[in-house]
């Protein structure tokens, strides 16, 4: 096992019931080998990011113990994307993908692989990821980036509140 690290992880979606769904996650991030919740965020909905003509989102973002590595942790987060990224919609067919996990941070780690990079390359400029993660970790550090808090400073402010 490998020494435990804190690991954060971003959760979104905005298609279908997403405060279940997102609840669904986290039990299921929790449920991952070798790893503990530590705290999860409270629940945001924040208006779309990138491209803007879609419905809102909510967001929100967990700190977890893990005795995983980082691709294996990813390669957890795939899963549960596949396993419960999906929703019957009003005329019982399956709608499309309503999850996304992103690891925003595996401690100070920078990992920069073929299908892996971490900290999350958009986490910086993003206030939808950089709320909740403060919710769970006041104190975030975004390596080779600083504070997360300072980086949230910097950005435009939107209007993103708890459910
Ligand atoms: N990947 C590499 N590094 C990571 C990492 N640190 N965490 C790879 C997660 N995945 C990582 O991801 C594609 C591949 O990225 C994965 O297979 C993994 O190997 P994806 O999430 O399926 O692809 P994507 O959604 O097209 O990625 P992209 O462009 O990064 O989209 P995002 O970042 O997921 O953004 N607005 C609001 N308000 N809230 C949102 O949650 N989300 C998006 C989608 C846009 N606007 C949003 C929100
Ligand atoms: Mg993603």
């Amino acid at each position: 096992m490998n020494r435990p690290a804190v690991a954060c992880v971003g959760l979104g979606g905005n298609l279908g019931d997403v405060a279940a769904t997102l609840r669904a996650a986290i039990a299921a991030l929790a449920a991952l080998p070798e790893t503990r919740l530590l705290r999860a965020s409270r629940f945001y909905r924040t208006p779309p990011w990138g491209v803007e003509a879609q419905p809102g989102f909510v967001n929100a973002a967990v700190a977890l113990e893990t005795g995983l590595a980082a691709r294996t942790l990813l390669d957890g987060l795939l899963r549960i994307e596949r396993d419960s990224g999906r929703v019957r919609d009003a005329d019982d067919r399956w709608g499309p993908r309503t999850l996304d996990l992103d690891l925003l941070l595996y401690g100070a780690a920078v990992v920069d692989e073929p299908g892996l990079r971490v900290p999350h390359p958009h986490l910086h400029e993003r206030a939808f990821a950089l709320i909740p993660l403060l919710d769970v970790l006041p104190d975030a550090v975004i390596p080779g980036i600083g504070p997360a808090r300072e980086a949230l400073a910097g950005l435009d402010a939107v209007v993103i509140e708890p459910l």
